[in-house]
C-alpha cells in the first residue's frame, strides 16, 4: 500500500505513472524527466466505488461539502454521496457533460454537449434548468459530439468552459460575454482534449482531465503553463474531476459501462 505523500520515483509502487506526480514533462519545462517539484501535489494510492448513474460525466462538491453534484449524458442531474448513493434531482433530454458550483450561492452551472450551451440551476430549490448562453465557436465549427465537456466556476462571475476539440478553454462571464480563449494543445503536446475541469482557488490552478490521453493535468491560470500531469491511463473514460483538499484527495469520475468514482489520495 502506498502512503499518500510517499515518494513516487522509486520502484515497487502501486500507482502506474508515466510522467509522475510532482514531475513535469521535459519538453514543456526544460527540466529532465523525473525532476521533483516539491511545490506540486503528490498522488498516492486510490480506491474506486461504483455509482449507479449511467454515463456519469461531471462532478463537483456540494455547497456544504457533504457530497457531490453530478450529471450524465442521459440528462440526469443528481446528488451523489461519498459512498456512491445517487438521488436524482432533474431529468432532461440534454447531453450533460460538466457541472460546477458557485460556492457563494450554491447555484449550479452545466456544460451541455450537442447544443454547446451553458445552463444554470438556481439554489436552493434546484428545480428549474435555464439556458444561460451558447458557446459560439463550438456551434460555428460544428463540434457536435466533440464539443463541451467541462465547466468550472472561476471567480467574480466568470466560468471556464472546455471542449474536446483542440482542448479549448474559454473564459465566459455568466451573462454570456466571452472574455478569453485558450487552446491547451498550444501549451503541451501531452493533452488531447478537455473532458472535465476544476478550478483550484487555493493555488490559482486549473485541473483538467483528459479521457483520450488518459491523464489529468494542472495548468497555472494566467499564462496557462503546464505544471504537471498524472497518468491515469488505467481509467476507461476519465470525464470528471473534483479536487477535495478537505479530504486530501482528488475524485475522478469514469463514464463507462459500470460508472466508477476513483478517489486518489493526495498530498497537497
Ligand atoms: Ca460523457
Amino acid at each position: 500500500m502506498l502512503v499518500a505523500g510517499a515518494c513516487t520515483c522509486c520502484a515497487d509502487h502501486s500507482i502506474p505513472t508515466t510522467i509522475g506526480p510532482g514531475k513535469t514533462d521535459s519538453k514543456d519545462s526544460g527540466k529532465r524527466p523525473g525532476d521533483h517539484n516539491p511545490n506540486l501535489p503528490v498522488m498516492g494510492s486510490y480506491q474506486k466505488l461504483k455509482v449507479s448513474l449511467e454515463e456519469l460525466s461531471g462532478l463537483c462538491m456540494n455547497q456544504d461539502t457533504t457530497g457531490f453534484w453530478s450529471v450524465s449524458d442521459q440528462g440526469d442531474l443528481c446528488q451523489v454521496s461519498f459512498t456512491g448513493a445517487v438521488t436524482r434531482v432533474i431529468r432532461s433530454n440534454l447531453d450533460m457533460e460538466g457541472i460546477t458550483i458557485d460556492p457563494a450561492t450554491g447555484d449550479l452551472y452545466l456544460a451541455i454537449e450537442g447544443d454547446q450551451m451553458v445552463c444554470h440551476v438556481a439554489a436552493p430549490d434546484y428545480k428549474v434548468l435555464d439556458t444561460l448562453f451558447y458557446v459560439q465557436e463550438a456551434l460555428e465549427r460544428d463540434f457536435d459530439n466533440n464539443g463541451l465537456e467541462g465547466i468550472a466556476w472561476y471567480k467574480d462571475g466568470l466560468l471556464f468552459v472546455g471542449s474536446q476539440e483542440d482542448a479549448l478553454v474559454w473564459i465566459y462571464k455568466t451573462d454570456g460575454t466571452l472574455v478569453r480563449r485558450i487552446r491547451l494543445t498550444d501549451e503541451t503536446s501531452l493533452i488531447k482534449e478537455v473532458a472535465g475541469l476544476f478550478y483550484d482557488a487555493q493555488k490559482d490552478w486549473l485541473w483538467v482531465t483528459d479521457s483520450d490521453a488518459g491523464k489529468f493535468f494542472i495548468f497555472k491560470v494566467g499564462e496557462f503553463d503546464l505544471l504537471t500531469a498524472y497518468d491515469v491511463s488505467f481509467i476507461d473514460n476519465a470525464e470528471a474531476i473534483c479536487v477535495d483538499r478537505a479530504h486530501n484527495c482528488v475524485w475522478i469520475g469514469s463514464d463507462e459501462d459500470t460508472p466508477l468514482l476513483y478517489r486518489f489520495n493526495f498530498s497537497f
